[in-house]
Formats: structure tokens, sequence, C-alpha cells
């Protein structure tokens, strides 16, 4: 028998390696900000253009975001490349939502002098410990050294994002190893390693579950590609099912057992059994208490996320989608009968809707948008009043269509990522809903919407003011109003020198004619000012306190 001939090795720069490996691994595109340290990776790329776009923006973070969006958006693989030092901190907050939000975001970053990484000289861009920085914010982080390392270099992070909890990782390269030839051997996508699911775990929740008498079910970021499994486990078990913020889409808003945060918390209340699915259960476990007389169910991606804040009855580590095949699977043999609680769960939403009409100055706008926006368009939430509201009572049909930023709710994050989003998916309109507050901190990427025709359409509610803040300051701090109130452009005028269309809309129903104009416009952006007075405040029903436990 002869031994298997070695790949035939292809001369290529470290860059061209890179690239090659993207494209190989299915990426299409890389959002970037160019610069010295990377002009061999742009040569790599300009020659690889019919393959791998290229998107530029005018701020790292607008690249860091874009990527993040398209990730979220697409769910598959994404990659940002800018410059060290000041470059890689520009796009640090979007990192840092990639990382929270378990997004799989590729950081190409670019180093100093290969020989000089680590001694403080002073050069361009040099900063203390990059790869340090770094490791606080990604779980996988690699510098190429030589070409020889760069396709298997590229192929672990890809992998790395895919494996266990997804999420960012981030590849460091030199100025003068970008341009460095090398014998490439070419790297497919490695194999990601299936986690073992142990059928007794699955037999255990199978057995609860089948037994529960009130059985809830909460979804989180990691239950978005198990829509299909959830749907039907709901329906068998006439389950409610709890989706706040990264968890909504996963069972269609119509579904009388889909729910938000404040009925959910009455379910939760008298819950026996709860399944959670890729959730951290923050707000339950922290807001509304625990008791001997609920049982958790958690199915997970990390193992360390199942006891971090309470031992849970059952503990599955893995992806959604195949363990709840599994349990799909073996429930019928332990499921109880069950009458529909399609009448009981009708009446409960339409009372929580009465209550919920105290913000209706808000929902009023959120239902001019959803009125417009059709079932697979994507809505893209911010930390704004239309905002909170939008994550209690804005209906969402599909999964990967609310797109909310989890726990950093960082202001500046809805513009971009939604450019992100609208761009991997040009084929569905995509609604991005900012304050004037959140706007400002990445309007500048109206130059890359218009440059790249990218046909968002941005909703800035102007209310003149961090609204939410200085609510905060006139309710509980007797109305010493500090840094609160702000200055802006005319936002109509301001998109349309950069060629943007641009509408003013002052009330729900003009809103509603500009959407439909917007959503006719594909050729590129639309901002849609909505001047607005102060809203009515939505904390009661998101922060609400105790209901189990001590
Ligand atoms: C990066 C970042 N900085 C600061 C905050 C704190 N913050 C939360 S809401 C808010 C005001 C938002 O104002 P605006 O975007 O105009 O929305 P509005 O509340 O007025 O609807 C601020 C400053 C934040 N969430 N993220
Ligand atoms: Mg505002």
């Amino acid at each position: 028998m002869r031994g298997k001939a070695a790949p035939p090795g292809v001369t290529m720069t470290t860059a061209e390696a890179v690239v090659a490996t993207l494209v190989s691994h299915g990426l299409d595109t890389v959002y970037a900000l160019p610069g010295v340290q990377n002009d061999m990776l742009f040569e790599a790329l300009f020659r690889a253009a019919n393959q791998l776009r290229t998107v530029h923006t005018r701020h790292e973070q607008g690249a860091a975001y874009m990527a993040l969006g398209a990730a979220l958006a697409t769910g598959k693989p994404q990659a940002y490349a800018v410059v060290p030092g000041p470059g890689l901190l520009n796009s640090s907050a979007a990192l840092l939502t990639a990382y929270s939000m378990n997004a799989p975001v590729l950081g190409l970053i670019g180093q100093i002098p290969d020989a000089d990484i680590g001694r403080d000289l002073g050069h361009l861009h040099e900063i203390r410990d990059q790869a340090g920085i770094i490791k606080r914010l990604v779980d996988h982080v690699s510098l190429i050294r030589k070409p020889e390392q760069a396709a298997r270099a590229t192929a672990l992070a890809l992998r790395a994002m895919r494996t266990g909890r997804p999420g960012p990782a981030v590849l460091e390269c030199a100025i003068d190893v970008w341009g460095r030839t090398g014998t490439i051997i070419p790297q497919a996508p490695l194999p990601i390693p299936e986690t073992k699911v142990d059928p007794g775990a699955i037999r255990r929740a199978a057995k609860r579950l089948g037994a529960a008498k009130r059985p809830l079910i909460i979804c989180g970021g990691g239950a978005q590609d198990a829509a299909d499994e959830v749907t039907t486990l709901s329906a068998m078990l006439q389950a409610p099912v709890l989706g706040y913020r990264r968890g909504r889409g996963v069972l269609d808003s119509r579904d009388p057992l889909s729910v938000t945060l404040p009925l959910g918390r009455d379910l939760w209340a008298e819950a026996d059994v709860v399944l959670a699915v890729g959730t951290r259960l923050l707000i339950q476990l922290r807001q509304w208490g625990i008791d001997r007389d609920l049982a958790i169910i958690r199915i997970d991606a990390d193992a360390k996320e199942h006891a971090r804040l309470h031992k849970p009855a059952v503990a599955i580590t893995g992806a959604a989608k195949p363990i709840l095949q599994k349990l799909l699977a073996e429930l019928p043999e332990h499921n109880a009968r069950r009458a529909s609680r399609g009448a009981e769960m009708r009446e409960r939403q339409s009372a929580w809707r009465k209550r919920l009409e105290k913000i209706g100055p808000q929902i009023a706008f959120l239902d001019a948008i959803r009125a417009e926006l059709p079932e697979d368009g994507i809505f893209v939430d911010e930390v704004t009043q239309i905002g909170f509201a939008a994550r209690l009572a804005f209906p969402v049909y599909k999964p990967r269509t609310f797109l909310s930023p989890g726990y950093q709710d960082n202001l500046g994050w809805g513009f971009a990522t939604a450019l992100g989003a609208q761009h991997a998916r040009r084929d569905v309109p995509v609604v991005s809903i900012s304050g004037d507050g959140g706007f400002m901190f990445t309007a500048n990427e109206m130059a890359t919407a218009v440059y790249h025709r990218i046909p968002l359409i941005a909703i800035v509610f102007n209310d003149g003011a961090f609204g939410n803040v200085r609510r905060i300051q006139q309710e509980r701090f007797d109305n010493r109003l500090i840094a609160s109130d702000l200055a802006n452009p005319d936002f109509v005028a301001y998109a349309k020198s950069f060629g943007a269309e641009a509408m003013r809309a002052t009330s729900p129903d003009e809103l509603r004619q500009a959407l439909r104009r917007a959503i006719a416009h594909r050729d590129g952006p639309t901002l849609i000012e909505v001047p607005v007075g102060a809203f009515p405040s939505p904390w009661e029903f998101i922060q609400m306190g105790r209901v189990r436990g001590e």
C-alpha cells in the first residue's frame, strides 16, 4: 500500500492564507477599517474581492457592530478587521457585546512588528499586552507568526467560535507577517466536537416534564436555533414559553402560549417545573425568587452556567436543538394527558395587555412598525423608551427577527448592528429603533449605509434627552437634572446631507406611512425622525420583584 500523498502546498502570503480560509469556511464579507499595519491584509482582500466583500466603515466600532449584526441575523460566523491599539479599543464595546451575546464574530487585529511585540518601544498604535487585553474580552485569541500557521490558526479560531458556548475570537497578526510568503496547505473546516448527551438526563427531564402540572419553558438566546423543537414541545406540554429580549421569536407571538416578561412572572410564580433553554435565568433567580416547590431543568451549551445561581434538578449540556429533539422523542412515553390551555392563556394575555396600556403611547408606535414590517423583517432594539416597550409588547413571529443587545444594553449598538444585519440579510427589511442619544453614538455610519447602499430603515425617537436618565432624575432625584438634556442636529437634514432618504413622522399613523415608503426604497438607507415628548415609565413591568421564596 502506498502512503497518502501530502496535499499540495500553494505559495501565498499569510494574509492570502487567512482570506482563503475565511472563504473556504463560507464567509463572504469582512467589515473593516484599514491602516498601515493591515495593508497587506487589504491587498489580499482586494485580490479576493469576487469571493469576499470588504465593507469599510467610518469608525472601528461600526465595523465590529456590523459583524455582530450580520452574525445575529444569520447565525453564521462573521469577521471584522481593524488596526491594533486604538483600532482594537474602538471596536471593543462591540466585541464585549459579541461575547455577552455568544455571537460568532472573528476579529482580525493588526500588530506592531513581530520582533518588537511586548517591548514597549512606542511603535505606531502599540498597546501594552494587546493579547492580554483581548483575552479579557474573548475566549480564543492567537497570534499568527508565520504564513504556514495562518490557515490552521484561522480554522481553529472559527471552530472555537462554534464549539461549546459560541462566541467571538480574535486573530492577531504583525505588520511584517501579513505579507510574508510561505507554502500553504489549504485548510478545510475542522469538525466541531459533538458533546455527548447523557440519555439518563434526557429521561429524567422527560419524566419531570411529563408529570408536571404547570410546566413553563423559558428561552434565551441559546434557543434561537431550536424554534421548531420548542414549538412542538410547548404544544405537547401545553407549556407557555417565556422569551424576553434574546429569547423572543422562538415561539411565535401569535401563539397564545407565547409570553413576555409580566405574564411570564405570574407563570413562574405558579410553575412546578421550568425548562430553561439557553438562558442565564438571571431575572428569574435574582428578581423573582425560587423555592423547593419548583424544579428547574436546564439546557445550556456551557456546563458552567447550570448551577451558578441555583442547583437545577436536571442539567443537560450542549446545543439546544439536538437535545430538544431527543427530549421530544422520549416525552410521549411520560407525558400526562393535557387539556388545551389556549383559552386560559388568551384571557390572561388580554388582561396583561390592558395593564400595559399604561405604556400605550410607546405601544402605538410599535403597532405601526409591526403593521408595516413583514413577518420575517428584522427589528433591532436599543435601550430607549420604545425599546423597553418593544421587549414587552412587540409581536415577534420568527427566530432571529428581534435583535436585542442582551445584558450590555449599550447605546450605539442599534444603528450600527442593524446595518450589519441589513447588509447580511438584504432579502428582508431591517428596522432599527434608537433614541436621539443612542443614535448619535454611531450616526457617522450613515456614510457607510449610503456608500454601500444598505437599505436599513433607522427610526430615531427624538425627545431631546437621555430620556431614561432624565426621568430617573425627575422621579428619584427630585428633578435635579444633570447631563441628560441634549442638543441635536436636524436628523432629517443630517441624513439627507449624506444622500440618504429621510422623513419626519409625528404620529403612529405618519410613522406607518413613512415606513411604507421606506420599505419600498431598497437602494439605500432611510432615516425616519419621530419627535416625541416624555413617555410613561415602563419600569413597573420590568423590575417586578419577588414572587417565590424568601
Ligand atoms: C454605552 C452606554 N452608555 C451609557 C448608557 C446609560 N444609558 C442608558 S439609557 C440612556 C439614555 C438613552 O437616551 P436615548 O437614546 O435618547 O433614549 P431615550 O431614553 O431618550 O428614549 C443612557 C445614557 C448605556 N446604556 N450605554
Ligand atoms: Mg432620547
